[in-house]
């Protein structure tokens, strides 16, 4: 197995260096906010294609668009990462480059992959922006002004693929072509027909990287193993389960968020401190409730899903809950389950068929109810809203033929496919710009060097 990897992420801590010792301009390769396994194997080959094909001295860097604390939520990148022998420290995560201060100084050059459209924060770097590469239909009004390639084809990693066989089919390395093929597969769900999001280009390019490297993993066994990791929570702390796949609505300041957990109720219940944990992630966002909705699969396969409603406000928690018991359009079909703790109110929903999308608009309901009730003047005009906490569409979206009932939680329409951007709130800057100090660098470096002597033992077996 290959390290060069590893070296390349050496690679890019020196030239970082150097880089700013020089004031030279820096080319950042930048996936979407959800950094799903497409994000960011598009930027990492895409990087990796731009520094073997350009002249020498100009520096391409794949960044993360993510804090690397959120690297664990992406449980398919982790897999992954650790099946092609890449360490996580050998990354760059966004919170990690101050990309508006490379921006001011003039020594940032952007090529954005897997989206086309910058989120709101980051709307001072459209400036900065060279080229797109995305397989997503344009926004026409929010598209930057430069060369933009878009097809729309199921995988983004598919675009990056036919970039490097068309035009340097000598630089593609083993560990490079298993991360495009296992990215198009997932994303194509395992190029199954039926389900409809494999194009001919994306099946062309799978079976062009099998013929290139005929020992790549089985599409089965890569399939099954990244759909798996994608969903694996058992690793996670409660905190991070419930940002994992987490939705917010608010209505005259009160705010209700709404966690999508992959795992049965009972258990996520009998987590140890559960009630405190609930607690202080409440506090630390100021949510007045927050709704769990469990779903996993029975041993037949069969989608079982459970609420849980925390809130410690007696009269908030009880109108919600009647909303919910009350509702017929549609019906959850509720039966009480053992709680934990008098502000935790649990149950079975026998109705599997409504997803937090339908969801939705009842918890609406129920503020507007228990806003009605308090008779709470209405003064100044009214705030009601949605953001999306944590981006990952593809979770929800997770058109798995083994777990159909995933598939409705469905946020939007099938087409368009996102942009998420402009629903995020909170961006890795919200807390102010990242410094990157040369303490930080150096330290960095030392644990790559670190790594790489494991890793290189590891490679040597
Ligand atoms: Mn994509």
């Amino acid at each position: 197995m290959s390290i060069s990897w590893v070296r390349r992420g050496i690679g890019y801590i020196w030239l970082l260096l150097e880089l700013f010792k020089e004031s030279r301009p820096l080319h950042v390769v930048l996936g979407n906010e959800s950094c799903d396994l497409d994000s960011m194997v598009s930027a990492l080959t895409l990087a990796f294609y731009l520094a073997k094909t350009t002249e020498a001295g100009k520096i391409f860097v794949p960044v993360l668009n993510i804090k690397r604390s959120e690297l664990p939520l992406r449980g398919d990148n982790v897999f992954f990462l650790q099946k092609v022998h890449i360490p996580e420290s050998v990354l760059i995560f966004r919170d990690e480059l101050d990309l508006h201060a490379l921006h001011q100084a003039g020594q940032l050059t952007l090529i954005l992959v897997d989206h086309h459209v910058l989120p709101k924060s980051d709307a001072a770097l459209e400036e900065a922006v060279a080229e797109v590469l995305d397989h997503r239909p344009i926004e026409q009004k929010h598209c930057p002004p430069c060369h933009v390639s878009v097809e729309l084809v199921g995988s983004c990693a598919t675009l990056v693929t036919e970039r490097i066989l068309q035009r340097a089919p000598e630089i593609l390395d083993r560990q490079t072509a298993a991360l495009l093929h296992g990215t198009i597969i997932l994303d194509c769900v395992n190029m199954d027909l039926q389900v409809g999001k494999a194009t001919l280009k994306d099946s062309k390019y799978v079976e062009k990287l099998e013929a290139l490297f005929p020992d790549l993993p089985n599409r089965n066994d890569i399939f099954d193993s990244l759909q798996k990791a994608k969903f694996d929570v058992s690793g996670l702390t409660t905190e991070q389960m419930l940002r994992k796949d987490q939705k917010t609505i608010y209505r005259q300041g009160t705010k209700v968020t709404i966690s999508a957990i992959y795992m049965d109720l009972e258990a996520f219940l009998q987590r140890p401190g559960l009630i405190a944990e609930l607690h202080a992630f409440c506090q630390a966002c100021s949510y007045d409730v927050l709704v769990a909705m469990t779903i996993f699969f029975n041993t037949h396969n069969e989608p079982v899903r459970q609420l849980a409603i925390f809130c410690p406000l007696v009269e908030l928690r009880t109108m919600i809950c009647g909303v919910l018991e009350r509702s017929h359009s549609p019906s959850l079909k509720l039966t009480p389950a053992p709680s934990p703790h008098p502000n935790l109110q649990a149950y079975h929903q026998g109705n599997t068929q409504v997803s937090r999308k339908k969801l939705l608009p009842l918890l609406q309901e129920a503020l507007s109810a228990y806003f009605d009730s308090m008779k709470i003047p209405s003064g100044q005009p009214e705030t009601v809203g949605t953001t999306r906490e944590q981006p990952d569409k593809d979770l929800d979206r997770a058109s798995n033929s083994l777990i159909p009932a995933m598939s409705q939680d469905d946020e939007e329409p099938v087409l368009p496919p996102t942009p998420m951007n402009s629903l995020v709130d909170e961006c890795p800057l919200d807390q102010g710009l990242p410094k990157l100090l040369a303490e930080a660098v150096f330290e960095k470096c030392s644990q790559i060097s670190l790594s790489q002597s494991t890793t290189a033992s590891l490679s040597k077996k």
